[in-house]
């Protein structure tokens, strides 16, 4: 359908075009307008949710002109694109991000001032958009304002959850779940009811011959559910590039089948259809790091994939080049393995619908996808069973066993001698039921596979993937270094730090190439410099002791070493030796003379996290640091020495108050388990150091930083299988100190002991898989080490200040820049050509 408006009306159109705000004037117009038209209030009753509201509606006006420009400027120079395939995208609030992107911050502040509002308020007012779990939906965030400010033409592609993940609340020391309905008020988004896709489900496939006299397969008579696209603006930092991140939300279709219903008066049958398609995209599944296997989940990720998909070709197709050029027009990246079904699909696409040979096709397919790894862990790495996706999705199995098939018959001509071979690489695993493995797939069906950190790359390549780098030699295999937003993670969350460093470095470019950041070590001895530093230093931990009073009713001493633990709570993280150490300090302090008690380092131990719903070691490990803390804090010999609390509900939003409000953070997963981590850069970049393990990206952020700037500590990946196997031959011998710990646990000290002995005997009675014993003396003696050093202020600020300038490699631009050259060969598009 032809849409666009007749070459005499155009001028008219243009007179009248939408035009943006620049002044504070402008932007209490537009506010005021809002608020008194768009919401129907006035100033006698206009609360700072509305007064959110006005803003944030004047905000998005602005974006969304430049979004359609971007959109515009993209489809005219038709050069390749990038779809980023994502089942998380952890957004967190879009307010501050739009301004500061915009540069229309300090405008909109006055504006507001001149309103009666404070910006610090206005902003408190946004919910998160949580639509994902932790590292992985977080990352893929960032890389959103890194495509955005790096001009790349870029969507992201998603599931719209009515409930994301859920709010953590902590009643009498234990994790509650409660619902997140954050949609009540979303200005950020747009329904597109006019991009609709229909997705099928079950149903039966059969063959029939086409005119040509080509064998045809065709897939339907199942479960129609409608997609309906949902569209939000991603606006880039210092550029007008805006782009598009769509979300897809579950309908019932309404075909036929449904008027059949109601006419025969089956009214109830026809609404409880619709709310089971409406279930598809109601919520976000809550585990980080483990597969359930749930029908539903997978349900999710095909409607997905194949909504996006769908859209993709359609896009593509516009611009009736011929399928050669496919993947010259589209790179399309699976962030983990939840998108793989996208491969199976875009296969069904070319040859079932669109008619190619299956060689053609598959060609195109590979050159197309690329896979990134997320995780070693066994447990989370996805399997589905056969029965299951022959039950919903016929023909893909059908798909992915003639994939397989091809697929071992070459790998059986080129290691003809190895019998072994075929079932360990088939994607086929041959147990009860089978069961295909989505990594093997996705591994198979793209061009380049890659690990998020170095130490990660490699391990995939000799272990779960070892095979697969005999079969297409090491070139398929790369490393893209995790890294960060530093507009979000420094410029929104430490306003002050990110002046100051302005300041010195002649204004923001550095926000635009991190590398500058190196400039600032030449301020290392200036003691102006040094003195603004720390000062902002102190001023964050104020507010975050201010935050800690107000939530946690617990008054903690700014000028004690604020040591934080905050991400998803999981065994391989350990926070149950975090904890344990904590244990361990309190037993310390409590067996001090007053005397000794003088030369203590006080501490505020920080927790925060949330657990899966099912995982009982991650609530018992919330449960205990409630109770250490409760019992501690309560402890009037122990006063200021020592305090320990667990942040409730731990998000974005926060991360944004207390990673720039913390002196030393913990990344000390078991080497080899956390794949990379990207808090330990957010807690670098903003003045704070780490205590780690050697592993994913700490290994990286020593590199840089320089080993006297970090604090590592315990086992290497190379030793931990022999020591597992140890465990196990031999039995071992429990650390005296953590057995003390275990005691006092055992005692009572923290209340019932019962209530922890899980988390006791998975070290003592069964091999302590985490290696939590084997590296608790290491651990004992790093902290210890970190006392000191926290004493000794001024080297610490030196530190502080040298690992800040040396963090310019970790920002999610160098990623996207290396995604961009080494996976999906895409060129930026800059809004200065094409004037459109
Ligand atoms: C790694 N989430 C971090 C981060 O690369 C790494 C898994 C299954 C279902 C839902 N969510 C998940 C993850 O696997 C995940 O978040 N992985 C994390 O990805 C970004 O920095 O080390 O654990």
């Amino acid at each position: 359908v032809e849409a666009s408006v007749p070459e005499g009306q155009r001028a008219a159109w243009k007179k009248h075009s939408a035009r943006e705000f620049k002044t504070k004037e402008e932007f209490e117009n537009e506010a005021v307008r809002h608020i008194e038209t768009t919401l129907a209030r006035s100033l006698f009753n206009c609360d700072e949710a509305a007064a959110y509201a006005g803003t944030a509606l004047a905000f998005r006006d602005r974006l969304v002109i430049e979004w359609n420009k971007t959109q515009q400027r993209q489809t005219f120079a038709d050069q390749k694109r990038v779809y980023y395939l994502s089942l998380e995208f952890l957004m967190g609030r879009a307010l501050d991000n739009a301004m500061l992107n915009v540069g229309l911050k300090d405008v909109a502040k006055e504006g507001l001032a001149d309103l009666g509002f404070r910006m610090e308020d206005i902003i408190s007012q946004e919910r998160d958009a949580a639509l994902g779990n932790g590292g992985l939906g977080r990352l893929a965030a960032c890389f959103l304002d890194s495509l955005a400010s790096l001009n790349y033409p870029a969507w992201g592609y998603a599931l719209r959850y009515r409930y994301g993940i859920f709010k953590q609340e902590i009643v009498d020391g234990y994790q509650v779940e409660v619902p997140d309905y954050w949609l009540d008020f979303n200005p950020w988004e747009f329904p597109r009811h006019d991009v609709t896709v229909d997705i099928n489900f079950y149903g039966s496939v059969s063959q029939y011959v086409d005119d040509d006299g080509k064998q045809r397969t065709v897939w339907d008579n199942g479960e129609i559910v409608t997609a309906v696209a949902y569209d939000a603006p991603i606006p880039g930092y210092g550029t007008t590039t805006t782009n598009n991140l769509r979300l897809w939300s579950s309908k019932a279709s309404h075909g036929e089948f449904d008027f059949t219903k109601f006419n025969s008066g089956e009214y109830e049958q026809s609404v409880a259809d619709q709310q089971r398609a409406e279930t598809i995209s109601a919520v976000l599944y809550p585990n980080d790091s483990l597969e359930r296997g749930k029908e539903l989940r997978l349900k999710q990720q095909y409607f997905w994939c194949a909504a996006s998909l769908f859209d993709i070709v359609r896009r593509f197709k516009k611009s009736k080049k011929p399928w050669k050029d496919f993947a010259n027009q589209v790179a399309i990246q699976l962030n983990d393995t939840h998108p793989t079904l996208a491969i199976p699909e875009l296969q069904r696409i070319l040859v079932d619908l669109e008619g190619l040979g299956w060689d053609e096709a598959w060609t195109i397919v590979q050159a197309t996808f690329g896979y990134t790894n997320h995780t070693v862990l066994p447990e989370a790495l996805e399997k589905w069973s056969v029965p299951l996706i022959q039950h919903l999705l016929p023909r893909h199995l059908q798909i992915i066993y003639e994939i397989n098939s091809q697929f071992l018959q070459y790998v059986e001509k080129s290691f003809p001698k190895e019998k072994d071979i075929l079932g360990r690489v088939s994607i086929i695993e041959e147990s009860q039921p089978k069961m295909v493995r989505m990594a093997y797939l996705a591994v198979i069906g793209s061009h380049k596979v890659n690990g998020v950190a170095e130490l990660h790359s490699d391990l995939i390549k000799t272990t779960i993937f070892k095979d697969f780098v005999k079969i297409y030699g090491p070139d398929k295999f790369t490393n893209v270094t995790n890294g960060i937003t530093p507009r979000r993670w420094l410029h929104q969350a430490n306003p002050k730090l990110s002046e100051l460093i302005a300041s010195k470095l002649g204004g923001y470019e550095y926000l635009r190439d991190l590398t500058l950041l190196h400039k600032l070590e030449a301020f290392v001895d200036d003691k102006d410099f040094r003195k603004d530093f720390q000062a902002i230093k102190y001023a964050n931990k104020v507010r975050l002791a201010q935050y800690i009073l107000e939530h946690n009713g617990v008054k903690v001493n700014p000028a004690a070493l604020f040591d934080v633990q905050v991400k998803r709570i999981h065994e391989y993280k350990r926070q149950q030796l975090n904890i344990f150490g904590v244990i361990h300090r309190y037993l310390e302090i409590k067996a001090m003379s007053a005397e000794q008690k003088k030369k203590v380092q006080p501490r505020v131990s920080i927790f925060g996290g949330k657990a899966a719903p099912g995982y009982w070691m991650a609530k018992t490990v919330i449960h205990l640091v409630n109770q250490v803390g409760k019992v501690i804090n309560a402890d009037k010999e122990v006063g200021d020495l020592l305090k320990v609390v667990f942040l409730e509900d731990y998000n974005v939003s926060k991360a944004e108050i207390i990673v720039p409000g913390s002196d030393i953070s913990e990344h000390i997963s078991t080497a080899g388990t956390e794949a990379s981590g990207t808090s330990n850069m957010k807690f670098v970049l903003n003045g704070g150091l780490v205590i780690g393990t050697c592993d994913g990206a700490n290994i990286e952020i020593t590199r840089e930083v320089g080993e006297e700037n970090i604090f590592l500590f315990g086992n290497l990946a190379e030793d931990v299988e022999d020591l597992r196997e140890a465990h196990h031959k031999q039995g071992f011998e429990l650390d005296p100190l953590l057995k003390r710990v275990f005691e006092t646990i055992r005692s009572g000290t923290f209340g019932d002991a019962g209530q922890f002995s899980a988390l006791v005997d998975s070290i003592v009675d069964h091999g302590d898989y985490y290696l939590v014993s084997d590296d608790f003396k290491s651990y004992i003696d790093t902290q210890n080490l970190i006392d000191q050093s926290y004493a000794k202020q001024e080297e610490w600020v030196t530190k502080t200040i040298l690992s800040v300038a040396r963090m310019g490699f970790f920002s999610s631009d160098r990623c996207i820049d290396e995604y961009a050259e080494m996976i999906w060969n895409i060129e930026p598009l800059k809004p200065e050509t094409n004037g459109a």
